[in-house]
């Protein structure tokens, strides 16, 4: 009676009774199915002896004996005497860790790191869990239960860990109504009608989730911003949000619309140096912490695609940052200010923030960041790096990427995003001379830094599993974990996450892992190969459409940036072009600059290629052309066929659930491939090599697609 009890709550505990519907994300902590494994740990795991009296600390023993009472299936008590097989987890206020000597690793951890080792204490042989702040002892507590979930040897630890990126932080595009801007994941889990007084269990689990993998901040709004949040009853509301989140060590952040003194302040101008103006800010700061003591600061998008901001007023982005960010230092806030900026004056879309912000490098306030997208354009599927990475060395520079994909199939293709972060990360920007990587740049040791921050585009909407696409929450899921630790590579990211997001079985572990590691490369072929940039649909961006040429701003029409004639196709960035390249450091602008040595992923960044330019591949770029669109669409047909592989070690509802995705990818990719390929065909006037199967529609087929709700716009 008793052991069927505990077998049921056990059940319960893991999940398993209610279907798998992608809800616990990687946090499943299902009964570990390895006998040895399981014999093991529990030789080694007897009782948890937890310190602190905290909210963060209630919480780490908490989630300790949830997860061990689901993978061991065991319930690990709670007790003070240190016996064989103690977990141990605290700071160094705890006798037994203050008696360690743990001192010279906990020195290297700072606020939120953590150590974790393997020792004997009195004879007993314990495992120790020791941070010099509660925040840290949760943080260690869930890298030991990723280390239990990914079947990982616990014998000897020695692990000394801690976040090489200070500000780790989600923006959401979620507005006040509800909707997410390039949402596809439903509707925000902000429910701001019922806040502040219904706390939705949502808040908590998301609360969870991010301190799992380090995340330590979150912006609730939209970059387009709306002044209300800042007004009283949406601040009481915010705040009951940051109370739920605090424990979890996620601070709140608001986007600052930069003309709200008007709006909701009844100022006549918003102009950054009028005194009205200034000390509205300062009041509202003040207000803001009165209510939030430990509110994060402001994300601000400003002059940018119709927001207000400085330039309105004649003054630069430094004159406006600075303004916020004197209104929040005596609080402790920083300034995350964004330079995704581009208007229809400049000759290039791509040199624009750099000539913005270049040379206002050295003017911004100490507890200002500048917030830079991976690539000079926008989160396209694969960029070369922004130039401004390396460029202002006086400036801390945060990286901003998009985990929600806008360009990169929205909410239907099987996209990991990690590779493509850290092709971006590992880049060399030669700014320092060599070994200048973005990793170096961003993490603030390249220029000295003490802040330093990297933030990610939420993915995050109401759906039941939380991102839509089953593989989107490895997005967030890598986000956490670069953050962390930029240097992790793509693989052992993805490993960990399949793990305990799937299963431990080596054999499909390898084949989803193997899916996911060149899902990249096959988006990038099947809708941008060779540097083609955005050439999707208007607006919704959902879909090809490498013909648009009828907005009226000629840098949001695709043919802006192919640029297609019957000579050839390419932006050229070169000297006899634009010359964008000269905000590169001369070793970037030799290897780019020269169309013999540019890199083929690059070309069309660059130059404006002849059609019968001979690639690397010895192929002409218009074959090249076919070749990258076909074997974009073959890829994602391997993908189908791998995923089938995996069907016995996969729960059915996600089996299903992946397998109909990647069948619209497939009706998709081959959709990107033959428009684009009709299209270009109308300027090389080449066929497509015998060998591929030819389109089976028309050019004018595709251009009456329509999509008029298409979602997230
Ligand atoms: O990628 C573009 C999007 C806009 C977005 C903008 C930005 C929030 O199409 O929807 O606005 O970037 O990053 O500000």
């Amino acid at each position: 009676m008793k052991k069927t009890f505990l077998f049921l709550a056990i059940l319960i505990m893991a999940g398993s009774v209610s279907a798998e519907n992608g809800y616990r994300l990687w946090l499943r902590y299902d009964l570990l199915t390895d006998k040895a494994l399981l014999t093991a740990y529990r030789a080694r795991i007897s009782t948890i002896v937890a310190d602190g009296r905290s909210a963060t600390a209630a919480i780490t023993k908490e989630e300790l004996q949830n997860g061990l009472l689901g993978l061991l299936g065991k319930k690990v008590v709670m007790t003070n005497t240190i016996g064989h097989g103690a977990i141990v987890t605290g700071t160094p206020a705890m006798d037994v860790i203050g008696s360690l000597s743990l001192k010279d690793q906990l020195a290297k951890t700072g606020n939120e790191g953590f150590v974790i080792i393997s020792t004997l204490y009195q004879g007993k042989k314990i495992t120790v869990i020791a941070a010099n702040s509660d925040i840290g002892v949760l943080y260690g507590t869930f890298h030991f239960l990723r280390l239990l979930q990914t079947h990982q040897p616990i014998e000897k630890l020695n692990i000394i860990s801690s976040p090489a990126i200070l500000h780790r932080v989600l923006n959401h595009w979620d507005n006040l109504n509800r909707t997410v801007e390039r949402g596809y994941a439903g509707f925000s889990i902000w429910d701001w009608h019922k806040l502040p007084d219904y706390i939705d269990q949502r808040y908590i689990d998301y609360a969870r989730a991010n301190a799992s993998i380090g995340i330590n901040g979150t912006v609730l709004t939209n970059v387009n911003a709306n002044a209300t949040i800042l007004t009283k009853p949406y601040l009481e509301k915010v705040k009951a949000l940051a109370d739920v989140l605090r424990p979890y060590g996620l601070k709140v952040y608001l986007t600052a619309r930069f003309s709200a003194p008007i709006e909701i302040g009844k100022l006549k101008t918003a102009d950054p140096l009028n005194d009205s103006v200034q000390q509205w800010w300062k009041e509202k700061a003040k207000e803001i912490y009165s209510i939030i003591p430990d509110f994060g600061g402001f994300l601000v998008k400003a002059n940018s695609e119709g927001q207000p901001g400085p330039q309105d007023y004649k003054r630069n982005h430094a004159d406006g940052a600075n303004m916020l960010a004197d209104a929040v230092a005596p609080f402790g806030g920083i300034i995350m200010w964004r330079a995704f900026v581009y208007n229809p004056e400049s000759n290039d879309r791509f040199k624009q923030a750099y000539e913005e912000f270049q040379p206002l490098d050295g003017k911004f306030r100490k507890n200002v960041l500048i917030q830079v997208k991976n690539g000079p354009i926008d989160f396209q599927p694969r960029e070369p790096f922004s130039p401004l990475f390396g460029a202002m060395p006086k400036t801390p520079l945060m990286m901003e990427f998009q985990l929600t994909q806008e360009y990169t199939g929205q909410g239907t293709h099987l996209f990991y995003e990690a590779p493509q972060f850290k092709e971006v990360l590992n880049t060399d920007t030669y700014t320092k001379g060599k070994g200048s990587t973005i990793t170096k740049v961003i993490g603030g040791s390249l220029d000295n830094h003490t802040i330093s921050g990297m933030a990610g585009v939420a993915n995050i909407g109401t759906d039941i599993n939380w991102c839509s696409h089953p593989f989107a929450q490895a997005n967030w899921y890598a986000l956490g974990r670069l953050g962390w630790t930029p240097t992790l590579s793509a693989e052992q990211i993805a490993d960990e996450w399949i793990r305990q997001t799937f299963t431990n079985t080596k054999n499909a572990v390898a084949v989803i892992k193997n899916i996911m590691l060149h899902s990249h490369e096959a988006l990038v072929n099947y809708m941008t190969p060779i540097g083609l940039t955005h050439i999707m649909y208007n607006g919704h961006h959902y879909g090809p459409m490498p013909w648009g040429n009828t907005l009226n701003r000629p840098d949001w029409n695709p043919v802006y940036y192919h640029r297609a004639d019957s000579g050839g196709i390419g932006f050229d960035r070169t000297v006899k072009g634009t010359n964008a390249l000269a905000q590169y450091s001369a070793e970037v602008q030799n290897r780019f600059g020269d169309i013999r040595s540019c890199p083929d992923d690059h070309l069309l960044w660059f130059h404006h290629a002849a059609w019968n330019h001979t690639m690397q591949s010895g192929r002409t770029l218009w074959n090249e052309l076919c070749y990258k669109y076909y074997t974009g669409v073959d890829s994602v047909r391997s993908f189908i066929r791998q995923w089938d592989k995996v069907e016995k070690n996969i729960d059915e509802e996600r089996f299903v659930q992946v397998k109909q995705l990647l069948n619209i990818q497939l009706k998709e990719a081959i959709w990107w491939r033959n428009a684009c390929l009709l299209y270009f065909q109308t300027f090389s006037r080449m066929p497509i090599p015998a060998g591929y199967e030819q389109p089976d529609r028309t050019l004018e087929y595709y251009k009456s697609l329509r999509f008029p709700f298409a979602p997230g716009n």
